[in-house]
C-alpha cells in the first residue's frame, strides 16, 4: 500500500495519509479508503482509463454536477458535505492526478454511511428509489449539452447486441460452444434489444440528465437514521433515458440474490420490491415524466436486466476484459442471474404494468 500512500500525498488532504485499504464492491474502478494523521478519511480511486477514455473530461462532469447539486442541497437546507460527493483537489488545484497511464481522484469520505449490496427490508428499497428519483429531479434543469458523454452509447442496447454478436463470432477464448443456451437466450430477444433505442430515435422518449448506473450500492444510507444520504458513482451521469435509471435499479435490487449468485434457485424477481421501487421513484420524479415514459417503466426494467446479462456474456466470451472478476466463470454466473430475472419479469409483465398504473 505504500504506492497508494505516495499517490495520496499529491492531494490536499490536510494531513498525511497513514493507511489505505481496498474499499467497496465496484466492478470498474479501484477504490481505497485512506486514513490521515488527523483522523479524517478519504476515498481514493484509480479511474479505469481503458473504459473512461478521457478522465479529465469525466472529472469536469463530476465537478460540474456536484457543484450544481451542492447549491440545490444548500438551498433546501441540507448538508452538501454529506449529501453529495466532494472532490478533493491535488496540490496544484486539479481534480485529477496523473502518474504514467494511471489517473487518480479523491473524494472526502462520507462518514457514518452504509452501503447495501442487497436490501434487508422493503423500506430500504423504497428509500433508494426516492434517492435516485430525487437525484433525477435535482438534475432536471442541469444544462445537458455541457456534459461530456463519458461512455458513448452506454445504454444503446441495439449496439450492445452487435457487440455481443461480434464477440460470439470472434470467440477468442473458445467459450461459445459451452454457452450455447445463453447465446440462444440473447438471440431470441434480438428485436426486443432495439425497442427503447428505436423509440428514443423516433422522439417518443426524451433524453434527460440521468445517472446511468443506479445500483443499490451506489446509494449511501445514513448509518443512524437508515435513510438515504447521497447518490455516488457519478462517472456515467450523462444524457440518457429515465426509464433506464429506473430499470437498472430494478435489475440489481428487486431480488434477494446477489448479482453473481451461482445457485439460480435462489434468484427470483420480487414483485413486492418492484412495487416499492415504483412507488418511491414515481413519487419523486413521476410528475416530470411523460405518459409514455411511465408506461414503459416495466420495459426499462426488462431492458436493463437483459442488457446487463448480455454485457456480462459478451465479456465472458471476450476473455473478461471489462468487468473485474474474482473467480473463473464469474461473468458467466452474473449473466445467468440476469437472464433468470429477465425470464421472471417476462412472466410478471402484466403485474408490473398494473403496478405502474396504480402509481401514475
Ligand atoms: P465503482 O465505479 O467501482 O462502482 P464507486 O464510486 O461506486 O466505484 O465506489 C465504490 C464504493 O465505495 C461505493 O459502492 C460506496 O460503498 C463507497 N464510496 C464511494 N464514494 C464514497 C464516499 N465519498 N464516501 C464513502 N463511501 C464511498
Ligand atoms: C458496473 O461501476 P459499477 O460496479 O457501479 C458498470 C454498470 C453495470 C454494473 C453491473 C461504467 O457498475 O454499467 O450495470 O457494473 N459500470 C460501467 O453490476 O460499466
Ligand atoms: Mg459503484
Amino acid at each position: 500500500m505504500s504506492q497508494i500512500l505516495d499517490i495520496a500525498s499529491h492531494f490536499q488532504l490536510g494531513s498525511k495519509a497513514i493507511s489505505a485499504e481496498r474499499y467497496g464492491c465496484g466492478h470498474i474502478n479501484d477504490t481505497f479508503r485512506l486514513e490521515t494523521e488527523s483522523g479524517k478519511s478519504y476515498i481514493l480511486q484509480r479511474i479505469n482509463t481503458s473504459i473512461f477514455h478521457n478522465a479529465q473530461a469525466l472529472m469536469d462532469n463530476v465537478v460540474a454536477v456536484t457543484d450544481f447539486l451542492k447549491e440545490k442541497i444548500l438551498r433546501a437546507g441540507g448538508d452538501p458535505q454529506r449529501e453529495t460527493l466532494n472532490v478533493v483537489p491535488t496540490m496544484d488545484g486539479s481534480s485529477l492526478f496523473r502518474e504514467g497511464e494511471d489517473c487518480w481522484r479523491v473524494y472526502t469520505f462520507i462518514e457514518g454511511a452504509v452501503t447495501l449490496q442487497t436490501c434487508e427490508t422493503q423500506a430500504q428499497f423504497y428509500d433508494s428509489a426516492c434517492a435516485f428519483g430525487h437525484f433525477q429531479k435535482l438534475l432536471a434543469d442541469f444544462p445537458a449539452d455541457s456534459l461530456y458523454e463519458s461512455i458513448p452509447d452506454f445504454h444503446n442496447t441495439k449496439l450492445r447486441y452487435r457487440a455481443f454478436e461480434a464477440a460470439v463470432s470472434a470467440d477468442v477464448c473458445k467459450r461459445a460452444a459451452s454457452v450455447a443456451a445463453e447465446i440462444d437466450f440473447v438471440r431470441s430477444r434480438k428485436d426486443f434489444a432495439s425497442v427503447l433505442v428505436d423509440m428514443q430515435e423516433r422522439g417518443e422518449l426524451p433524453l434527460r440528465v440521468t445517472h446511468n448506473d443506479t445500483k443499490l450500492n451506489n446509494v449511501l444510507f445514513d448509518g443512524e437514521s437508515g435513510l438515504p444520504l447521497a447518490v455516488v458513482d457519478l462517472d456515467t451521469v450523462m444524457p440518457g433515458l429515465s426509464i433506464n435509471d429506473f430499470g437498472d435499479s430494478i435489475r440489481f435490487g428487486a431480488t434477494h440474490a446477489a448479482e453473481d449468485e451461482q445457485d439460480l434457485d435462489k434468484v427470483s424477481f420480487d414483485i413486492g420490491l418492484f412495487e416499492c421501487y415504483t412507488k418511491g421513484f414515481l413519487g419523486e420524479c413521476g410528475s416530470l415524466m411523460t405518459e409514455m415514459e411511465k408506461k414503459m417503466l416495466p420495459v426499462g426494467a426488462m431492458m436493463m436486466t437483459f442488457e446487463c446479462g448480455m454485457r456480462f456474456l459478451t465479456d465472458y466470451l471476450s476473455g473478461d476484459t471489462y468487468f473485474k472478476i474474482h473467480r473463473e466463470g464469474h461473468n458467466l454466473d452474473r449473466c445467468r442471474t440476469q437472464f433468470k430475472l429477465v425470464s421472471d419479469m417476462e412472466r410478471a409483465r402484466e403485474d408490473m404494468d398494473r403496478i405502474v398504473q396504480k402509481y401514475c
